[in-house]
C-alpha cells in the first residue's frame, strides 16, 4: 500500500442518528472505490463495517468501525460511528481524532437527538462538517423540509450544494458544478450533463444563493464577486473550503447509500473542498508544543480507542500527528513512560487489514498486542514531552450493579471490567466498598448489554445485572445522651467499662453544656468521607482516657459503616465522653471497647436520626412536544424542578433527583419520548429524606444483631 501524507489523506467521520444511513452509506464509498466488488446490506449482515457479532444480531453500529479507500490520489479514512445513543463515547473519540464530521440525516426523518448530540461534540471539537441527506429515493423524503430544518437547528451557514432531481431518478442537480449527474446502476462512474430546462430556474436561484454564503465569509471573494458578478467554480471550491475550516459553512449535499446515489460525488467533494490534515489547528496538547503534521520529525501519534478482536489480541487505533510511524520503532507511552515496541502496522476496512510499512503525520492507522497502551493515550519519541489532550467522556446515564453467575469467578470480573474500561473509558467500574457492590455505569441499557456479552465471549465470565444499592447515610438530629455499664463476671476475670456519652450532629464548633468541659479532641475521616470528632471530657480520672480513648474510638467506629438505624454509614456526628467508670482489675480495652458501641447505638438511637440520600442533578433534553409527559414523570421521581431553558429546538430541563428514583431513568426517557429524548446526571448532594420513603428504606434494611 502506498504512503499518503498529510495533504493526500482525509479523515471523516459519519456521525448522525441511528438507522439515517451511515454504514450504508460507508459500503457505497468502499464499493465505489473498488475495496469491495458487490454492496453488503445491514440487514444481511454482510457489510465491511458493521462486522461483530453483536451489531449483526441487532443490525445496526455498535462500535466505530475504520475504513478507508484509495481514490483517485487521495486515501480517506471514513470512521463510520454508531448513531444510537448508548454509543456516544464511539462518536467522541472519532470526533476528536478526524477533521470533517459529516451528519448523515435521514430524508424522512430528519434531524434528531443522535444529530444534536454529535452536533455538540463537533462544535466542542470544532470539527469542520457537513450534511449528506440521505434516502433521496424514499417516497417520503422532503429535501426541502430538511433544509429548513436543518438551517433551523444549526444555522444559515448550512449551505445547499445540491437537490435530488425527483424522486425514481437516480440523478441530482449539483449548483456548485451547475451539472445534471446521474449515477448509473451497479456503477462506480457518474454521468454529467447539463441542466436540464425544467431545473435551470431553481438551480440558477440555488447556484446564486451559494455565491453569496460563500462571498459573505470571504472579503477577497466578495470583491470579486462585485466585480465579476460571479464566481468561478474554483473560486467557489476555494471558499467552501475556507469557511469549511472555520466552521462558518456547512455544505449540504443529498444521496442515496443504499442504491448509490451521488455518493461518487460526495466522495469527490471530500478529495477536492474537505479539509486537509495539513491544514488543521494543531491538537489541543496536555504537555509539549504544539505540532503540525510533518512527515519529518519526532513521531507522536494518539490512540484514540483499543480494543480487543479475538483470534487477533488488542488493537490500538492512532491517528499520527506528527512524524512518522514505522514498524519495528521503540515508542515511549507518554501516560506510563513504559516503552513499547510497535509490531505490524496496518490500515484497516472492519475486520480486512492491509499491512503497511509506515504511517506519516496525518493518517489513521492500527498496531496489535502493545503491552500497556489504552484508549487516550500518546505514543512518542522518547525524551520528548508530547502529550495530546485526552478525551473527555461523558458520565455514566445508566447504573447497574454487577454480580458473576458462578461464585468465585469475582477475580475474573474485576480484570475483565477494567478491560472494557480501558478500551472505552465510557464504561465506568465503580467498587462500592460502603455498600460492598460493585457497579458498572455507561450510557444506557444497551452500552452494558454490549460489555455483557463481551465479558461471556472474551472475558468467559458470565455476569447478571441487578438493582444497585443506593450510598444512603444515617446522621442524628438533636443532641441526646446515654449510659452504659458492661459488666462481665467469666470465671476468675471479670469485665468491667461504664461511660456516659453525648451524641449530636456535628456542625460548627462544639458550645458544651453547663456539666461538660472537654479536655481533648480527635477526628477520624471515614473511608466514605465523613467526619466523627470524639471529645474526651472526662474530669477527675473516672476514666483512664489516656489507657482507653482509643479502645473507645474504636468501639464507636465499628458500627459507623454500619449504622444503627438501616446500617448505613454514619456521617458528621459529634461524640463526647463526659463520665463514667473503671474498675481497678477488670477494665480492660475490649470491655471499653464494646461498652463504647453499645453505649453510642443508644445515645444515636435517642439522638432522632434520620437518613440522607444522594441527590443527582439532571439535565433532560428533549422537543418540546413531550414536555408535559416528561414533566409528568419527573413528579413522581420526587424531583425538584430548578429550571428551563430552549436548546436550539429543543428544551432542558434541570432538576434534583434522588437517586433512587433514577434507576433505569434513561430507558423510561426513551420510552416517552420515542426515543429522542436524553439526560445526563451527576451527583449533587446528601439531603434529608421525607419520613414515610425512609421507613420504607429502615423496613427493608437487615437488622444487625449487636452483641456485647
Ligand atoms: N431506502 C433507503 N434505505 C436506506 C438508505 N440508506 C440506508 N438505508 C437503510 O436504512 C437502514 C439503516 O441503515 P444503516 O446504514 O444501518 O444506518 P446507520 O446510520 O449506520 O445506523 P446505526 O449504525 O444504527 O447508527 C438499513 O435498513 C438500510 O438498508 C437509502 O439511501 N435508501
Ligand atoms: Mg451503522
Amino acid at each position: 500500500m502506498k504512503v499518503y501524507d498529510a495533504d493526500h489523506t482525509r479523515n471523516i467521520a459519519l456521525v448522525g442518528h441511528s438507522g439515517s444511513g451511515k454504514t450504508t452509506i460507508a459500503e457505497a464509498m468502499l464499493f465505489n472505490a473498488g475495496v469491495i466488488n458487490r454492496m453488503g446490506t445491514v440487514e444481511e449482515g454482510n457489510t465491511v463495517s458493521d462486522y461483530h457479532k453483536s451489531e449483526q444480531d441487532r443490525q445496526m453500529s455498535i462500535f466505530t468501525s475504520i475504513l478507508h479507500t484509495e481514490w483517485q490520489e487521495h486515501k480517506i479514512n471514513i470512521f463510520d460511528t454508531p448513531g444510537y445513543l448508548d454509543f456516544t463515547g464511539e462518536v467522541i473519540a472519532a470526533l476528536k481524532v478526524v477533521d470533517t464530521a459529516v451528519f448523515v440525516i435521514d430524508g424522512v426523518t430528519g434531524v434528531q437527538v443522535g444529530t444534536e448530540a454529535a452536533w455538540q461534540f463537533a462544535k466542542d471539537f470544532q470539527t469542520p462538517s457537513m450534511f449528506l441527506i440521505n434516502a433521496l429515493d424514499k417516497e417520503e423524503s422532503s429535501f426541502e423540509a430538511r433544509i429548513a430544518e436543518i438551517q433551523e437547528r444549526f444555522g444559515r451557514g448550512a449551505a445547499v450544494v445540491q437537490v435530488a432531481a425527483g424522486q425514481g431518478t437516480r440523478s441530482i442537480i449539483d449548483v456548485l458544478l451547475m451539472k445534471y449527474i446521474t449515477f448509473p446502476v451497479g456503477s462506480r462512474e457518474m454521468v454529467v450533463q447539463d441542466i436540464p430546462e425544467k431545473f435551470k430556474e431553481r438551480a440558477e436561484k440555488l447556484h446564486n444563493e451559494l455565491i453569496e454564503s460563500i462571498a459573505e465569509n470571504d472579503e477577497g471573494l466578495m470583491e470579486l464577486y462585485f466585480e465579476e458578478g460571479t464566481l468561478t467554480e474554483d473560486q467557489m471550491r476555494e471558499g467552501l473550503h475556507k469557511s469549511m475550516l472555520k466552521r462558518e459553512l456547512f455544505p449540504v449535499f443529498v444521496c442515496s447509500g443504499k442504491h448509490n446515489i451521488g455518493i461518487t460525488r460526495f466522495m469527490q467533494f471530500v478529495d477536492k473542498t474537505c479539509p486537509r490534515p495539513s491544514e488543521m489547528p494543531p491538537p489541543p496538547m496536555a504537555s509539549g508544543n504544539p505540532i503540525m503534521p510533518e512527515s519529518n520529525g519526532v513521531p507522536v501519534a494518539f490512540i484514540f480507542r483499543t480494543m480487543a478482536e479475538e483470534h487477533v489480541g488488542e488493537y490500538s487505533f492512532f491517528r499520527v500527528y506528527h512524524g512518522t510511524i514505522e514498524t519495528g520503532m521503540d515508542l515511549e507511552n507518554a501516560q506510563t513512560r513504559e516503552l513499547e515496541r510497535l509490531g505490524q502496522i496496518y490500515s484497516l476496512n472492519g475486520k480486512q487489514r492491509d499491512t503497511v510499512q509506515k504511517i506519516v503525520a496525518g493518517d489513521i492507522g492500527a498496531v496489535v498486542k502493545l503491552r500497556n497502551t489504552h484508549t487516550n493515550n500518546t505514543l512518542r519519541a522518547k525524551g520528548t514531552d508530547y502529550e495530546i489532550q485526552p478525551i473527555s467522556f461523558p458520565n455514566p446515564r445508566f447504573v447497574e450493579s454487577v454480580v458473576t453467575l458462578k461464585q468465585g469467578e469475582e477475580d475474573k470480573l474485576a480484570q475483565g471490567i477494567h478491560r472494557l474500561h480501558e478500551e472505552d473509558p465510557s464504561l465506568v467500574v465503580i467498587h462500592d466498598a460502603d455498600l460492598r457492590q460493585t457497579l458498572l455505569g455507561g450510557q444506557g441499557n444497551m452500552h452494558l448489554d454490549v460489555a455483557k456479552e463481551r465479558l461471556l465471549n472474551q472475558f468467559k465470565v458470565a455476569i447478571q445485572f441487578k438493582k444497585p444499592k443506593v450510598g444512603y447515610r444515617e446522621t442524628v438530629t438533636v443532641q441526646a445522651r446515654a449510659q452504659y455499664r458492661h459488666k462481665k463476671q467469666t470465671g476468675g476475670a471479670g469485665q468491667f467499662a461504664d461511660i456516659s456519652m453525648l451524641v449530636e450532629p456535628l456542625m460548627g464548633e462544639f458550645i458544651p453544656p453547663a456539666d461538660i468541659q472537654p479536655r481533648n479532641v480527635a477526628v477520624i475521616e471515614t473511608a466514605w468521607g465523613s467526619k466523627i470528632e470524639f471529645i474526651d471530657a472526662i474530669v477527675g480520672g473516672v476514666i483512664d482516657m489516656r489507657r482507653f480513648f482509643g479502645a473507645i474510638q474504636k468501639g464507636v467506629s465499628e458500627r459507623l459503616q454500619t449504622g444503627p438505624l438501616a446500617g448505613y454509614p454514619v456521617g458528621d456526628v459529634r461524640v463526647v465522653i463526659h463520665y463514667g467508670g473503671m474498675h481497678a482489675v477488670d477494665s480492660n480495652e475490649n470491655a471499653f471497647k464494646t461498652a463504647a458501641k453499645m453505649c453510642f447505638i443508644q445515645a444515636f438511637n435517642a439522638a432522632k436520626p434520620v437518613l440522607l440520600e444522594p441527590i443527582h442533578e439532571v439535565t433532560v433534553t428533549i422537543p418540546d412536544l413531550f414536555m408535559g409527559d416528561v414533566m409528568g414523570d419527573l413528579n413522581t421521581r420526587r424531583a425538584r424542578i430548578l429550571g428551563m431553558e430552549s436548546v436550539g429546538a429543543l428544551q432542558a430541563i434541570t432538576a434534583l433527583i434522588p437517586q433512587s428514583e433514577l434507576y433505569h431513568y434513561s430507558t423510561d426517557l426513551r420510552s416517552i419520548t420515542q426515543g429522542r429524548g436524553i439526560h445526563k446526571e451527576q451527583f449533587h448532594s446528601y439531603e434529608n429524606m421525607p419520613r414515610n420513603e425512609q421507613e420504607k428504606v429502615i423496613a427493608s434494611a437487615e437488622k444487625i444483631k449487636d452483641e456485647e
